[in-house]
Order: C-alpha cells, then sequence, then structure tokens
C-alpha cells in the first residue's frame, strides 16, 4: 500500500514501515477495482497506466523532497535568526550565487517534470493501428458499447442487490420476503440479505454490471465515445484511461490490456440521479477466448457467451491460487 503510493524510488527508505503493509490486502488487491484502506493509484494493467503510476510517483517524490526542504528551512530560520539568538541581523539584501541558484533549480525541476510528462502526453495520442474498435455510448443510466467491426452491440447495467437475491432465492421466494415492505425499510432489508450474496459471487457491490465487455489480452483497442443525453465520462482506472462522453462529440482513447482479469471503472463525471448506478466492466481474456466470445455473440447466443466469459474467469482465479501456493 505505502510503496504503491510513494512508489520504488521511496521503496526502500519506507521498507521499515512494512509492518503498515500488513494491513493491506493480498497482492491481486487494486488490480481492477479499488480496494479498503488503499491509498495509490491501481495496479496498471497497461503500458499507458504503467507510465502515468510512474510519472505520478515521480512527482509525489518531488514534492514531499520540496515539502521538507522548505519545513526544514523555515525551522533553521526560526532557531538560528530569532531575536535572543541573532540579536543584530545582517544588512544583506542581495547574493547573486543565490539568486541564480534559486531561479535555475526549479527550472531543471520543472523541466525534469516535464519531460516524462510530455512523453506520457505523446504515448496517450499515438494511437497505434487498433485490432479493435469499440464505441462506448453514455445514456442516463446505463452504458452501451458496440463493437463496430462486428456489429455487435451490448447494454450494460448496474446489478443491484434485488438482482443478485433474485438470482440467489428465486423472485417467488424474494417476492414473499420483501414484498409487504417499502421504501427505506425494503432497501435496508434488501441490502442486509444481499450481503452474503455478494461475498459468495465473490464481486464488488455497486461494480458489477449484467454485461461484461471483453477485449483481447495484448490487442490494441480504439475506444470512441460519446453520449445519447448529458455528459458521462467512461474510465477504467488501470488502464490509465478516462475520457468524457459528450453528446454530439466523439471522443477516443486507446489502450493495450498487458494482465488477464476484470478491470472495473464508473461514470466519472456527475450526469443525473442514477450517476452512481453506471458501473463499466471491462473483461480481457486470451486472444481465443475472446474470439469464442465474439462468435458467440454472433450467433445471438447470450448464455454460451456468458457462460465463456465465466470459464475464463474461473481458469484465471484457479491459476492465480496455485500461482499464490507456490
Ligand atoms: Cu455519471
Amino acid at each position: 500500500m505505502l510503496r504503491r503510493l510513494f512508489g520504488a524510488v521511496t521503496g526502500s527508505a519506507i521498507a521499515s514501515l512494512a509492518f503498515l503493509s500488513s494491513l493491506s490486502s493480498p497482492a491481486s488487491a487494486g488490480l481492477g477495482q479499488p480496494t479498503s484502506g488503499e491509498l495509490g493509484l491501481q495496479i496498471p494493467a497497461t503500458s499507458l497506466m504503467s507510465e502515468l503510476s510512474s510519472l505520478h510517483n515521480t512527482v509525489n517524490v518531488i514534492i514531499i523532497a520540496i515539502a521538507v526542504f522548505v519545513l526544514v528551512l523555515l525551522l533553521y530560520v526560526m532557531f538560528r535568526f530569532n531575536e535572543k539568538s541573532n540579536p543584530t541581523p545582517s544588512r544583506t539584501t542581495h547574493n547573486t550565487a543565490l539568486e541564480v541558484a534559486w531561479t535555475i533549480i526549479p527550472i531543471l525541476i520543472l523541466v525534469a517534470i516535464a519531460i516524462p510528462s510530455f512523453k506520457l502526453l505523446y504515448e496517450q495520442n499515438r494511437f497505434p493501428k487498433p485490432d479493435i474498435t469499440i464505441k462506448a455510448v453514455g445514456n442516463a443510466w446505463f452504458w452501451d458499447h458496440e463493437y463496430l467491426d462486428q456489429g455487435i452491440t451490448l447494454s450494460t447495467n448496474m446489478l443491484h442487490d434485488e438482482d443478485v437475491l433474485k438470482a440467489k432465492i428465486g423472485e417467488k421466494e424474494f417476492n414473499d420476503k420483501f414484498g409487504n415492505l417499502e421504501g427505506i425499510a425494503r432497501r435496508e432489508a434488501v441490502y442486509a440479505a444481499a450481503a452474503d450474496v455478494w461475498k459468495e459471487r465473490n464481486e464488488p457491490r455497486q461494480l458489477t454490471v449484467d454485461q461484461e465487455i471483453a477485449i483481447p489480452l495484448g490487442k490494441v483497442v480504439h475506444l470512441l465515445i460519446t453520449s445519447n443525453d448529458v455528459i458521462h465520462s467512461w474510465t477504467i482506472p488501470s488502464f490509465g484511461v478516462k475520457q468524457q462522453a459528450v453528446p454530439g462529440r466523439t471522443a477516443a482513447v486507446w489502450f493495450q490490456a498487458d494482465k488477464e482479469g476484470i478491470f472495473y471503472g464508473q461514470c466519472s463525471v456527475l450526469c443525473g440521479k442514477n450517476h452512481s448506478g453506471m458501473p463499466i466492466a471491462v473483461r480481457v481474456v486470451k486472444p481465443e477466448v475472446y474470439d469464442n466470445w465474439m462468435a458467440a455473440l454472433k450467433a445471438k447466443d447470450k448464455a454460451k457467451a456468458a457462460e465463456i466469459l465465466k470459464a475464463a474467469a474461473e481458469t484465471l482465479r484457479s491459476n492465480q491460487a496455485l500461482a499464490q501456493a507456490q
């Protein structure tokens, strides 16, 4: 956790605080979703996000160094030059060397920040030749994802407590249990009853969706982003992309995922009453799994497509468990 906040540069310096990291979650935490107690950015799953994280870490180190330097100077001045320890102050008003230094050094610091910053900016707008182009359309309050070359459109809605409970116990039992409740009482009862279901499903509440979209590992994806109504914002933090969806305009981002798994994001600009209810879930799978999934979708067999992604998730989970056990 701390290492992710301050980056590798200061990693060794804070190793003595390693006991704090025992408070953080398992190794895979922060990949594709936020974890409680987390301070840093989510774990990168694209080269863009790796660069973004390292720039963030570098700038963080510079900020901390400058803040500590100024604090030390202030303390030194307070104790060394107060009225008691320095009754007759010096009348010096200029020091050429010092003035040149405090002009040049900040310039050098800014240049040192600008170089990786411009490099990243260039990289974000490089747009290598795409393997897949997807158009994300924001709606109040759900997302549509169109696979332009395949002619497939998937609508993504958030799964609510009610949805997972109904899937678990069936519509009838759900109505027997909660049918006579209303308003907040109903919401609280459903929330409490769903807590265990979420744990059992091992899925994050408020981020899980009814229709994940899949992309192949290691392939370049161009994502065009627009909106049907108001301004939304499409993001997957682990991919290092965030772009506003503006009605009547099409913006674009690109990414190339280098890790398998499920990656979550949320609409990131306040768009109305259900703004919190439009998460995005992208599953990165092996190219052959992606091809099978797309073939099932083209054959209009959504159940089979969902099964393919579920099987890929299971395989990944057991592989990760195996790797952790070793
Ligand atoms: Cu929103």
